[in-house]
């Protein structure tokens, strides 16, 4: 017997994998007993919630192992996901659902006299993103292994992440997040595998051997990475694949040189400054400033994880020549785009292949994903900065881009104005280098996260990339997990899909399709609208446990909940609901759809308007919520800490969903997939991912206002004067005047200048312009609402048509045109 067979005969004797009942309480009791050291009796909540996530792991720890064994003895091409940034959500309940467990462990532990629902509340939520970008690479992964593709997540494992947001006063306060105080019972850690990373110092030459120059790195200090794993189930297959996320501790040979020196208080001095490196996670606030430890950040974990490719390929037999046929790697943003200038410095200074080779196995390597259109969030690093902290980087950045503008130079005579513009150096002031540019030049894919995005990405910001290697260009409409979105945030929704067509749709969700057939059935319709209600009661509580306010849940909820960005424009919606509240107070017995306004989302600290809008929300709440003439008929809700968990409550129970941002400036939005999918409708501009789904369900199914992008330049061509529109609008100056005079202020009219002179004097995002498209587009979703019949006709085709925004779709067209993988099917031992 080998070793192989041996251990997965041991595994079969014991009871740690069978799915039974009975094993999984005997289970769970011995891991109460003997991980968290507690009989039954006596246990907390955060005691039965650990023991059950062990009892779990165990049982995905043999999918995972079989996966790993199946992935070792075969060469298929693999994906390495590469993200600064993975927003994954609690584990728990994903795992059952993915295991197909859920319903069995909810019985056994409900046996045990617990409630399924208490444990699962007690995860700590890993917040190791800001946003879409981080929530995209958490669907990414679990739709890979779904699909059953070959692929590993790579990242950071920071100790804090995304701050933890209170509010106090009306103002956002940020609270730090510790999401490990507890431990985390999903990851394993595992030295063995530990990366050393070299940063800072300079550069030499020598003559190698055969007499050729060579360039030496002699860095000024050394981290280790170390790699921590947890599994990642496919939806009911024997997949799990790894997500790896890297740890920066000290090295043990630094500490003991320095502690032989006597100096012990330095020792330990470094440690904890190595240890800084993975500490936080730095909050976005579209505007990168050149933050050292960022960079640092970035290059480490690019580092390791190459490193760690490496290990991999060598592993079995690979030859570093092969790197690009056993890897595609993805470069979520720019933000792991320094992997280009770190493969090609393994590649020339440490195996010595020639340049060609060398640049030619990187391009075939990496693809490129942008996340944004905005110019201010296009990530440059200070040259200075860069040299001082990867002075090896740098110089081989200097030559690719040199042998890139020769090419360009050849493609484009004598036009030095493009070799400006394409060139990898920004030299117009301070000099930085553009990862961007570098990201694209070192890949030989570059996707958009939408159409209108991609199209954008050609006509604008990579135009001249676009014109030099067009077919480079692709475009892939994000997508969104259903197992998290529908089958865990949703199980009424999913009870009715089921008796109605079945289970198949949580792994082709084109299979919602077959709902349609159900729109105009009356009864269908009524249990249709039970269970928004139902939700909507459920979201009511949430509410009222987290802000203290009351909310009616046969109010329209109308939600907007996303990051709190100008550009999103959640301000317009403001200017709408004051506009509201004023008609009302002019006439109190005007027929008015009583609405309940619900925000949620958090702003980056260093952003201080986007602070203020989040103290206009909560100060128009503030008087209209208490205002006796409104009877509660408008309700305006600030729900805090928008997190995975909270938006897991808040978009089964939405009515309408806000995409009002700018066209033009939302690469794609993601939240705008999840409302539609659990029966939400629209009110949108046409931007981003907005579009699609707009064509997808259908133009009457959607409430769409404001310019399209192209209407947005031109009118910026034309000469935009906000003040013009807003003297000409007379509820629109009316709404401003009340801002203005203070009556969200108590009197003081400083509070909100900030907002008030933006949108006068230069108003960016042009909620003046769109103001009364939106405003009427508002009264079109009231008539639509009054019409219950029809608003149920609507909800149910918009979750009918939503097949597209699976994130398995997405995943299927980068393995198609970028990445070219194909599925491995894992044996269980
Ligand atoms: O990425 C977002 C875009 O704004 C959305 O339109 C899009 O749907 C998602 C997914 O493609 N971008 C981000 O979320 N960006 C960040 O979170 C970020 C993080 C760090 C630094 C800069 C931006």
């Amino acid at each position: 017997m080998s070793p192989t067979e041996l251990s997965a005969d041991l595994l079969h004797a014991s009871d740690r994998t069978s799915l039974s009942k009975d094993s999984f309480k005997r289970a769970f009791i011995d891991n109460l007993f003997y991980t968290q050291g507690k009989f039954l009796q006596v246990a907390t909540h955060k005691d039965y919630y650990q023991a059950l996530a062990y009892t779990v792991r165990d049982r995905l720890l043999y999918r995972w192992v079989s996966t790993a064994t199946a992935y070792t003895g075969q060469v298929s091409r693999t994906v390495s996901y590469l993200s600064a940034e993975f927003l994954m959500g609690p584990s728990l309940g994903n795992t059952l659902i993915n295991l197909g467990i859920l319903d069995e462990v909810r019985q056994a532990v409900g046996e045990l006299g617990l409630d399924l629902t208490d444990l699962l509340d007690q995860e700590a939520e890993p917040g190791l993103g800001n946003g879409g970008l981080g929530r995209l690479a958490a669907c990414f992964i679990d739709s890979l292994a779904t699909l059953e593709l070959p692929a590993l997540g790579y990242g950071i494992r920071y100790e804090h992440g995304i701050f933890y947001q209170t509010i106090v006063d009306g103002w956002q306060v940020e609270n730090t997040d510790n999401w490990l105080r507890y431990g985390n019972p999903w990851e394993i850690r595992r030295p063995e595998w530990s990366v050393e990373v070299k940063i800072g110092g300079f550069t030499e030459t020598y003559t190698d051997t055969e007499d050729r120059h060579r360039v030496r790195w002699v860095p000024a200090k050394t981290v280790v990475g170390v790699p921590f794993d947890s599994p990642i189930p496919g939806y009911r297959v024997n997949t799990a694949n790894t997500l790896r996320l890297w740890s920066a501790e000290a090295t043990q040979s630094f500490d003991f040189e320095v502690f032989n020196r006597g100096d012990y208080l330095g020792a330990v001095n470094k440690k904890v400054t190595s240890e800084n490196l993975t500490k936080i996670l730095y909050p976005n606030d579209e505007t990168p400033q050149g933050k050292e430890l960022r960079l640092e950040q970035q290059y480490f974990f690019v580092a390791c994880s190459l490193h760690d490719m490496i290990r991999i390929l060598k592993g079995q037999g690979g030859s570093i020549e092969r790197f690009h046929e056993k890897f595609a790697v993805q470069l979520n943003d720019t933000h792991p785009a320094i992997g280009v200038a770190e493969l090609m410095r393994i590649l020339v200074d440490d195996y010595l292949l020639p340049w060609n080779d060398a640049w030619s196995i990187t391009t075939q390597t990496f693809g490129y994903t942008n996340h944004t259109l905005l110019p201010e969030a296009l990530e440059r690093w200070p040259l200075d900065l860069f040299r001082r902290l990867l002075p090896r980087h740098l110089e081989l950045i200097f030559e690719i881009n040199e042998r890139f503008l020769h090419d360009v130079r050849v493609a484009f005579l004598g036009d030095e104005a493009r070799v400006r513009a394409l060139s990898l150096i920004d030299e117009t002031g301070e000099r930085y280098v553009r990862m961007a540019h570098l990201a694209t030049v070192g890949s030989h894919a570059v996707n958009g996260v939408a159409t209108l995005h991609s199209d954008l990405l050609k006509k604008d910001v990579l135009a001249d990339f676009y014109a030099l290697s067009p077919q480079k260009f692709h475009s892939i409409t994000n997508g969104v997990t259903p197992r998290r979105w529908l089958a865990l945030a949703n199980p009424r929704l999913c009870e009715l899909f089921r008796e109605t067509i079945g289970d198949g749709w949580a792994k082709e969700l084109d299979q919602l399709r077959r709902l349609e057939r159900h729109a105009d059935d009356a009864a269908f319709a009524e249990r249709w609208r039970a269970i928004k209600l139902d939700n909507k009661r459920q979201l009511a509580d949430l509410i009222v446990q987290r802000t203290g306010i009351e909310v009616d849940p046969e109010s329209m909820f109308d939600v907007q909940v996303k990051r709190i960005h100008e550009y999103k424009r959640q301000h317009l919606a403001v200017l709408q609901i004051i506009a509201m509240y004023h008609r009302l107070k002019s006439d109190p017995n005007a027929e008015v759809l009583p609405r309940t306004f619900i925000f949620s989302g958090k702003a980056a600290p260093g952003y201080a308007i986007a602070k203020l809008m989040i103290r206009l929300i909560t100060a128009i709440g503030d008087v209209i919520n208490y205002d006796p003439e409104v009877r509660g008929r408008l309700k305006v809700v600030f729900m805090p800490n928008f997190s995975v968990t909270t938006g897991q409550r808040i978009y089964p129970g939405a009515d309408l969903s806000e995409q009002i941002s700018l066209a033009g400036k939302e690469a794609s939005g993601t939240g705008n997939m999840k409302f539609a999918m659990n029966g939400a409708l629209t009110i949108g501009t046409m931007d981003g991912a907005n579009i699609e789904i707009c064509e997808e369900v259908g133009s009457d199914n959607f409430f769409t206002f404001g310019m399209t992008a192209a209407q947005v330049e031109e009118r910026r061509r034309a000469g935009y004067d906000p003040r013009e529109v807003i003297e000409a609008n007379p509820e629109l100056h009316a709404v401003v005047e009340l801002i203005r005079n203070g009556l969200f202020s108590r009197g003081d009219t400083e509070l909100f200048k900030p907002i008030i002179d933006g949108l006068l004097w230069h108003d960016t995002y042009m909620l003046a312009a769109d103001y009364a498209s939106y405003s009427d587009c508002q009264l079109e979703v009231d008539r639509a609402y009054r019409d219950t019949a029809r608003w149920t006709r609507m909800s149910i085709l918009n979750v009918a048509r939503s097949g597209k925004f699976s994130s398995d779709r997405s995943i299927q067209e980068y393995a198609d045109k970028i990445w070219k993988v194909t599925p491995v099917s894992v044996p269980l031992l």
